[in-house]
């Protein structure tokens, strides 16, 4: 039989159609919030390729025709961590073979270095050091702001800004907030621009208690948030899915997310409508978190811009799920998630993020041909240069973990997108060699 003469497999030419999944194109595509049993369906369903075109569709919607990327550098100031997560290659203790904490020369030097490549933004985690004192921090972020004013510094997961609130004597139980208040309007006084979006892992008490027990809870997590958004700080967030952790549970962060986001968003003046989900509502009066829905995938839908940042008012510019990478972690023994599974995680969380205007592929994580197909099936970023990774190690890779502007420009194009260089608050940049501006 020739290929011509072949019957069509059942349900048409596309494998595996699901017409039940017609309800839910109809929502995405008057931007209307969907619930978490139909991002049940997302999950549940064989026809990966229509949850994949309705992300597409929203990610098209919100940025037509090009996909982001960025000269950045991470750097880790210490992988010594009081904590010892079982999904985590890269925390040592004390005196441990590979221990490493940085002296100011060296962050400075990383500064000087990336400045040399041309670099917009320095993206700097580390442990939860037991003895570095506080004003290591601030040190650090005015080492870097002296030595390259212009570079963006991206820093310090929500777990860092609580572990800083403590050994900053700042921390109190009784109002948690106020103690992340006061280290982070020390630390963006000092130089800091945004918060990165790591450490969330999965908002599930069953999922924490098993796999990361001893760092903060969801709630804690938000809370830097939050506050970085009352002090004018954009932030990201992210999901590590794939290791002890059900699809349920991962609709559950992503619920959670978006309330918060709801959050930021009305004080940025967006209005929301009512949106009422049962199963929703129970998780939303535990965080706390309004109930009126701003979703900002709708046709004609204004995305938040830096300048309403700077009036004080933050928000999440980017979801970036974060594949869980057994490689040297107490969880080795686990498979770790792949291919399909990363790609519909990422499209489910597109469209159910509808109020977060960035999706990212980590390449580091997901691999550029990865990332590189990602960008066809909901995501507009694809993260940057990176040069030095220690947090994971995909197959074997090393600390050296970079690539360059021509690889990731190229892998954009071939995906039938317009590279765009950004900065961290997801400007435009216009470049002439290490030279560079935003603003046009
Ligand atoms: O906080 C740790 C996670 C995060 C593993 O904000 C792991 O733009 C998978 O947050 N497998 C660090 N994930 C990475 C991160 C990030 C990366 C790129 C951009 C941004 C941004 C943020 O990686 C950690 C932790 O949540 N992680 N170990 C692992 N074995």
């Amino acid at each position: 039989m020739t290929t011509a003469t072949m019957p069509l497999p059942p349900g048409g030419p596309v494998p595996n159609a699901d017409p039940s999944l017609e309800p839910i194109r109809a929502k995405v595509l008057a931007g209307e919030r969907l619930t978490l049993a139909e991002g049940e369906m997302l999950y549940s369903t064989p026809d990966i390729w229509t949850v994949c075109e309705l992300a597409q569709l929203v990610r098209e919607r919100l940025h037509p025709g090009v996909a982001y990327y960025n000269i950045n550098r991470h750097m880790n100031y210490s992988n010594v961590c009081a904590l010892s997560c079982k999904f985590c290659e890269f925390y040592r203790k004390k005196g441990d073979d590979g221990a490493y904490t940085r002296d100011i020369d060296y962050i400075r030097n990383q500064a000087l270095q990336a400045i040399e490549t041309g670099a917009t933004e320095m993206h700097i985690v580390g442990g939860l050091h037991p003895y570095l004192p506080w004003d290591y921090y601030p040190d650090m972020m005015r080492t870097i702001r002296d030595a390259a004013p212009k570079l963006h510094i991206k820093a310090f997961t929500a777990v860092e800004v609580v572990h800083l609130a403590k050994i900053a004597k700042q921390y109190k139980r009784t109002d948690r907030k106020a103690g992340i208040r006061a280290v982070l309007t020390e630390l963006k006084q000092a130089g800091l621009g945004s918060i990165p979006g790591g450490g969330a892992e999965v908002f599930d008490d069953r999922v924490h208690d098993a796999a990361f027990k001893g760092k903060i809870r969801s709630d804690e997590w938000l809370d830097v948030h939050l506050v970085a958004h009352e002090l004018g700080l954009n932030s990201n967030a992210t999901i590590l899915y794939g290791h002890i952790d059900q699809r349920r549970e991962r609709l559950v962060h992503m619920e959670i997310l978006r309330r918060a986001q709801d959050q930021a968003l009305a004080r940025l003046g967006y209005a929301g409508v009512e949106y009422h989900d049962p199963e929703a509502e129970n998780i939303a009066a535990t965080q706390g978190l309004d109930r009126r829905a701003i979703t900002l995938t709708g046709e004609g839908a204004r995305l938040p811009t830096p300048d309403m940042a700077e009036r004080e008012a933050g928000y999440f510019q980017t979801i970036i799920p974060l594949p869980f990478i057994p490689d040297g972690s107490e969880m080795e023994h686990l498979p770790g998630p792949v291919g399909l599974e990363n790609l519909r995680t990422l499209a489910v969380a597109r469209l159910m993020l509808d109020n977060f205007p960035h999706v990212k592929a980590f390449w580091i994580m997901q691999t550029l041909p990865m990332a590189q197909l990602m960008l066809q099936n909901g995501a507009d970023d694809i993260d940057g240069t990176v040069v030095w990774y220690d947090i994971t190690k995909v197959g074997g890779s090393t600390t050296h973990q970079e690539t360059t502007v021509a690889d990731l420009q190229k892998a954009i194009r071939d995906a039938g997108y317009e590279p765009v260089e950004r900065d961290t608050l997801y400007r435009r940049v216009t470049r002439e060699g290490k030279n560079w501006r935003t603003g046009e």
